[in-house]
């Protein structure tokens, strides 16, 4: 004679929900799970051979700055010996920094880019 199987539930428990003294249902709070992406910001180093001039316009075209303000990063790499062009997600600053290093190359120039993550 066949042994009878316990029921299974077809719905697995739930919790019942929290509620008030006025029996209202309260939300639990969570705590926050999902941070925000780490971000990256894109350096370009100073050199002494790279002309300024390329430098200012490299800020330019990739980084999307005008000129005074491409001039400024241009001036503070120069002085500095490094200087942050940009922060973006990982992957557009490591675009970034490839079309840094493939404008200078063709150029002829050694100009050197990197991305790191952002301090907190
Ligand atoms: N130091 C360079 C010069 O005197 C100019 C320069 C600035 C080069 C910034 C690179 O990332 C750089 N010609």
């Amino acid at each position: 004679m066949p042994i009878k199987q316990p029921e299974k539930p077809l719905v697995p428990p739930t919790r019942l929900p929290l509620r008030d003294e006025g029996n209202s249902v309260v939300l639990e709070r969570r705590t926050q799970k999902v941070k925000p992406p780490q971000m990256y910001q894109v350096v370009v180093l100073n050199d002494d051979y790279t002309p300024m001039e390329f430098v200012v316009g490299v800020i330019q075209e990739f980084f999307n700055k005008d000129l005074e303000t491409a001039t400024q990063i241009m001036l503070k790499i120069h002085l500095d010996g490094r200087g942050v062009c940009g922060v973006y997600s990982k992957d557009v600053a490591a675009t970034k920094v490839d079309q840094v290093l493939e404008a200078a190359n063709k150029a002829g120039h050694p100009l050197k880019a990197l991305s790191e993550p952002v301090e907190l």
